[in-house]
């Protein structure tokens, strides 16, 4: 083939390679790039041996998963680069595309000192909390590379202090360092990547040898094995199979339209007390004595303990009495704390509140987190702790609930579809209630909304095309609808295939009451929706267009920037004296 048409043929064929610097809809690329923040605290993937045994080494580990084919694509990096679209950090890294058509770009950012996760403190949760809290806007999903020790700790400690949560954290790490032939740290890390990068599951995750479990239900259960973690009484939130299968019914959702934000006021002096055969009144006076605020009490079976010793009683008794809080959790693997047994119910009179399925992890989490809130009274934090903050407990739903499965509409359509089983059933549920929610979004039909979510309808799930609900309700404007869809758990960070979020569709639909709603709820658009909002501005200044630049100030973008010519949007309309005036005088949200 002579030169010049080998030049040819070979920009053809990369035309057909997805070249997301070419390729763009509406401003926003065909291929959604997202944005993982990776933050390593220590524990075993990133060890190396030392005479005194393995440790964690600092700044060793980008270097070296920049080396790694599956964890970087050095060719995509050096492209992007190229084309200097997107700020692509020096260090960043960036995965190769997903089967899902996405670009995860991630940056580790290590905290110091890196720490063997046996000496983790509260602190050390505090740290992370806020580094999540700092990175928050920038990022689409969080990894935290952590110890398997105490790691069921720190998630349960941070699944509490995380409040209403609305992206993707998961913690990982592994049982061999990541730089050994044979390990697990590569594909926990690959796993956590792929999941924090393109699923919307608001929830504070562990993920471990190919599953994704909820952080605050899980157990360390062995030293030796990759199958390192358990979650005894959830079943997981995904399987990394073939495919990630998602179990979205379980998944759980702050229902809220307040801000993200940490709490990092965690009360120390708690402590866990595990009763045995024998145990001794001065072993338990001794434990309980001041400053010990908080005490999760491990008991036998269904949350007993002996009622033939009345002085432990009496001792249990007087702590509760000096407004020591003591929670009820169960040895046992699986099960809860339940008032079956008379010795069970002993533990109640003496002021002991019953922890239902909680694990000993979340339990002391739980404490720390509810009496870590000074604003709150004894009774306001007894109450606290027996509701369900963050999915820490099992709730049995009062009634049987209708699910769509059951739904004569469904079981109708599947025997027109000659459909009999469960899984064909829960995939024609699955392809039909997201397009059934949005046209209920867009006809404003708040009744079909309940009556699908009644029927146990995942309201954040998005159509063929991604789009929820929440994009079609902030489209149309309808104020009502995005406060219920927001108030049922519905995400403000879900991306339609456009990249687009339900913000964007309403700064475009110029819905201001839609717009600072969301915005109150933490929405804010993403580094790829923000690549070319210097020339729109620019544009809608051009035109006079004081409505859409109200639009897009309200959606908390900054008016200043610069169009593709270097020109900001006041230097367009100079002559426009009333946007001029706007644009001088209303601050920045
Ligand atoms: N000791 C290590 C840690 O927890 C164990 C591990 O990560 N596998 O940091």
């Amino acid at each position: 083939m002579a030169e010049p048409e080998r030049a040819v043929l070979s920009r053809l064929l990369s035309f057909t390679q997805p070249s997301p610097a070419l390729e763009t809809v509406g401003g926003c690329q065909t291929v959604a790039e997202v944005r993982v923040l990776v933050v390593n605290t220590g524990g075993t993937i990133g060890m190396i041996p030392r005479s005194e045994g393995l440790a964690p080494e600092a700044n060793k580990l980008a270097g070296a998963l920049a080396k790694i084919p599956i964890l970087h694509d050095v060719a995509y990096a050096k492209e992007t680069k190229l084309y200097s679209r997107l700020a692509l950090g020096d260090d960043s890294l960036v995965l190769p595309l997903s089967k899902e058509n996405k670009r995860i770009i991630y940056t580790i950012t290590e905290l110091s000192p890196l720490l063997d996760s046996a000496n983790m403190s509260p602190a050390d949760w505090g740290k992370i909390a806020k580094c999540l809290e700092a990175n928050y806007e920038k990022h689409d999903g969080f990894v935290i590379l952590h110890g398997t020790d105490t790691m069921a700790y720190t998630a349960s400690a941070l699944s509490f202090m995380c409040e209403n949560l609305g992206k993707t954290i998961v913690l990982t790490g592994s049982q061999v360092p990541i730089y050994e032939l044979r390990n697990d740290g590569r594909s926990n890390l690959l796993g956590s990547l792929l999941i924090a990068g393109q699923f919307v599951i608001p929830e504070v995750c562990l993920y471990f040898y190919n599953k994704l479990y909820r952080g605050n239900r899980v157990t360390k259960v062995d030293a030796e094995s990759f199958n390192a973690f358990s979650s005894p009484n959830l079943p997981p939130l995904a399987n990394a199979e073939v495919d990630f299968t998602i179990n979205w019914e379980t998944v759980w959702r702050s229902n809220t339209t307040k801000k993200f934000e940490v709490h990092t006021n965690m009360n120390s002096n708690v402590g866990i007390l595990r009763i045995f055969p024998g145990i001794t009144t001065a072993a338990v006076k001794a434990f309980l004595q001041s400053p010990m605020e908080g005490v999760v009490l491990e008991t036998y079976g269904s949350g007993n303990a002996p009622n033939n010793r009345p002085d432990l009683l009496e001792e249990l008794k007087k702590a509760t009495d000096r407004d020591v809080v003591i929670l009820n959790c169960t040895q046992c693997l699986r099960g809860a704390v339940s008032l079956v047994y008379a010795t069970g119910k002993t533990l109640l009179d003496v002021g002991v509140i019953p922890g239902a399925d909680m694990t000993p992890e979340a339990a002391l989490a739980k404490l720390s987190y509810v009496l870590g809130k000074p604003q709150l009274n004894l009774a306001e934090k007894r109450k606290m702790l027996n509701e369900n903050l963050r999915g820490e407990i099992t709730v049995i739903p009062i009634g049987t609930r209708i699910t769509l499965r059951d739904s004569k509409f469904i079981q109708g359509i599947a025997k027109y579809l000659y459909i009999s089983c469960k899984e064909e059933l829960e995939a024609v549920r699955d392809a039909l209630t997201p397009a059934l929610a949005c046209t209920a979004a867009k006809t404003g039909d708040l009744d079909a909304l309940k009556a699908l979510q009644n029927m146990g309808a995942n309201l954040s799930s998005g159509d063929y095309d991604g789009r929820t609900p929440l994009h079609v309700a902030s489209c149309e404007g309808n104020l009502e609808l995005v406060t219920y869809l927001l108030e049922s758990g519905a995400t403000v960070y879900a991306k339609d295939r456009f990249g687009a979020t339900p913000l964007m569709n309403a700064i475009k639909f110029r819905h201001p009451d839609v717009i600072s709603l969301l915005r109150k709820t933490g929405a804010h658009l993403s580094s790829q929706e923000l690549v070319n909002v210097g020339t729109e501005l620019c544009s809608l200044a051009f035109k006079g267009d004081i409505d859409g630049l109200r639009a897009w100030h309200l959606g908390g973008v900054d008016l200043n920037q610069q169009g593709y010519d270097g020109k900001s949007p006041l230097q367009v309309v100079m002559h426009h004296v009333d946007i001029y005036d706007m644009l001088l005088l209303e601050p920045n949200t």
